[in-house]
């Protein structure tokens, strides 16, 4: 799976910051995956395929043969597109660019080709060039503007990886042939007929010989000089690397990074794929990949009729709102000094400002700020007009802001620190703090590990909801995780592991004085909570 999204080959050219501006500073894009496979809907001869919908041609979903997929084209008539307000849509949503799969792995040409048939011009009724409609329309609102490609797999054409091996008269077809035949004439295409570009973004290099994919960026960079390449061109030659699908890190990450994800689980639309993320859970993610340095790119996937589904709408332009509210939050932000999540929101910076964006509530609205002791010019919960001057107190070497009891805004409140020095200048303690008021997750990437093994592990949860977390496996005796936390308080505090595993959980705890309690517990095969314990904290 690596392979196939190329993400562990990060590695990137350096790109002038010129050139990387709208993508640095931007931090939010939108993706849209549309293509024939829209119109299926994630059924095909009257069976749903539950997964995501763009792969149900692929021999591992609904295996449909070639020739019946091209006919899909025949009745391809998506007149409800409508390029002006897909655009306004990004621009409302607080969206800098859209970056549009103009042929995804299915192999179909979702604009104007003369490489051959296969494309929305020539083979639907449809018959208009709506990824020119849409190029324009985004220019119209001062939008940038990007392709996705996928330059290796494509299972209709002759010699695409997952394509038909042979031709109509059984001579055998090589890469060779589709590389030469398809992808580079299509991708000059692309990289000639829309104007300038913000983004080609290509996909699933997987075994792609070095020479094709060297010989394709470079014509891209020749034609397109200004257009950032994600890392998944693979071998080293995109401009920006590239997290897996759907993948969030933990701690921040330096260079310039993107992560992508969808608004619901499948990047084309599915009928029944109705886990939109809330307007929350959108902003959410967003500020947490700035805080983490990243830049997010959330697709959106349009119907049958070429329209994207009215809950995705007015929830990303609820979202849209609250970044209007707030655009320092987001546009143009550093990263959070703590390197990581706080329990209750999360850090990002500009000059000298940090925005708190609180995503829960600090019980009795005590908001604590571990390791951080740059001096404070002033504390402010931001709401327009109704901003509140926030006291602030020491307790222990932490500090603490004296919030209202309830948030006054109801999706993410947002708080402003303006400090005396630039915050990239401040230094702070990022050590996992343990918390008066709240839970702190102690994930295996904190943690010093010896004698077992650390890795990180991804599965896809439902449909193509990807999960991805560390884990420490192959314990034995010798085994040892350690977390250095801050603890704010003396105090009781429970202790759950997050276990999985077969037969029984048996642990054992030790305390200072020597004595050993030893209990189990029946593990289960999936990761589930189990409480080990209280330890009682004593700060000296
Ligand atoms: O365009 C989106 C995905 O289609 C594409 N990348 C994002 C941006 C992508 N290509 N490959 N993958 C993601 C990995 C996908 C693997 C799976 Fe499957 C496809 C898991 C389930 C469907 C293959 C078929 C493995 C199991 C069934």
């Amino acid at each position: 799976m690596d392979e196939l999204w190329g993400e562990k080959d990060v590695s990137v050219h350096n790109v002038s910051p010129e050139k990387a501006k709208l993508f640095d500073e931007g931090n939010f894009g939108m993706f849209i995956h549309w293509g024939l496979y829209s119109k299926l809907a994630g059924v095909w001869n009257d069976k749903t395929y539950y997964g995501i919908g763009e792969w149900i041609m692929n021999p591992r979903v609904a295996n449909i043969p070639v020739s019946d997929y091209k006919k899909i084209a025949n009745d391809f008539n998506p007149e409800k597109f409508d390029a002006k307000r897909i655009a306004q849509l990004a621009k409302d949503s607080g969206m800098k660019y859209i970056i549009i799969t103009s042929k995804h792995h299915e192999g179909f040409a979702m604009f104007d080709s003369k490489v051959n048939d296969f494309n929305i011009v020539d083979a639907t009724p449809f018959g208009r060039d709506p990824m020119k409609e849409l190029s324009e329309a985004c220019r119209e609102l001062g939008l940038g503007f990007g392709f996705y490609y996928s330059h290796n797999q494509d299972w209709t054409a002759l010699g695409g990886t997952g394509g038909p091996t042979q031709d109509e008269n059984g001579n055998e077809v090589s890469f060779k042939d589709y590389f030469y035949n398809k992808c580079k004439p299509q991708v000059k295409e692309i990289c000639t007929n829309y104007g300038n570009l913000d983004f080609v973004w290509f996909d699933t290099r997987g075994d792609m010989k070095k020479e094709y994919v060297v010989e394709l960026a470079e014509m891209v960079r020749e034609l397109q000089p200004n257009a950032m390449m994600s890392s998944r061109v693979g071998h080293g030659m995109g401009d920006y690397a590239s997290n897996g699908d759907i993948e969030l890190p933990t701690q921040n990450i330096e260079g310039l990074w993107e992560t992508c994800n969808t608004n619901n689980d499948s990047w084309s639309y599915a009928w029944y794929d109705h886990n939109f993320k809330s307007p929350k859970e959108i902003l959410n993610r967003l500020i947490s990949t700035v805080a983490r340095g990243g830049t997010y790119l959330f697709n959106v996937g349009p119907n049958p009729d070429g329209e994207i589904p009215e809950i995705g709408v007015n929830f990303l332009k609820e979202a849209g709102d609250w970044i209007k509210k707030y655009p320092q939050v987001v546009y143009d932000a550093g990263p959070s000094p703590w390197q990581h999540a706080l329990p209750w929101g999360d850090v990002t910076t500009q000059e000298n400002c940090l925005y708190l964006s609180v995503f829960s509530w600090p019980l009795e609205g005590k908001l604590y700020l571990p390791g951080f002791n740059a001096k404070i010019r002033s504390v402010t919960l931001l709401s327009g007009t109704n901003s509140k001057a926030i006291s602030v107190t020491k307790k222990n070497d932490w500090t603490v802001l004296n919030l209202p009891v309830r948030p006054i805004e109801s999706l993410v409140s947002v708080i402003e620190v303006i400090l005396e020095t630039q915050a990239e200048n401040i230094k702070v303690d990022s050590t996992l703090g343990i918390y008066p008021n709240s839970e702190t997750v102690l994930r295996a990437e904190f943690a010093k590990v010896s004698n077992a093994k650390e890795s990180e592990i991804k599965w896809m949860e439902k449909f193509g909801e990807w999960k991805h977390v560390n884990q420490v496996s192959q314990w034995n005796d010798k085994s040892q995780v350690t977390w250095t936390v801050n603890v704010q308080e003396s105090g009781y505090y429970y202790i759950d592991l997050n276990y999985k595993g077969v037969g029984r959980l048996v642990w054992k705890t030790i305390t200072d004085e020597g004595v050993l309690v030893q209990n189990q517990q029946a593990a289960t095969e999936k990761y589930e909570y189990y409480n080990m314990g209280i330890v009682v904290e004593c700060l000296v």
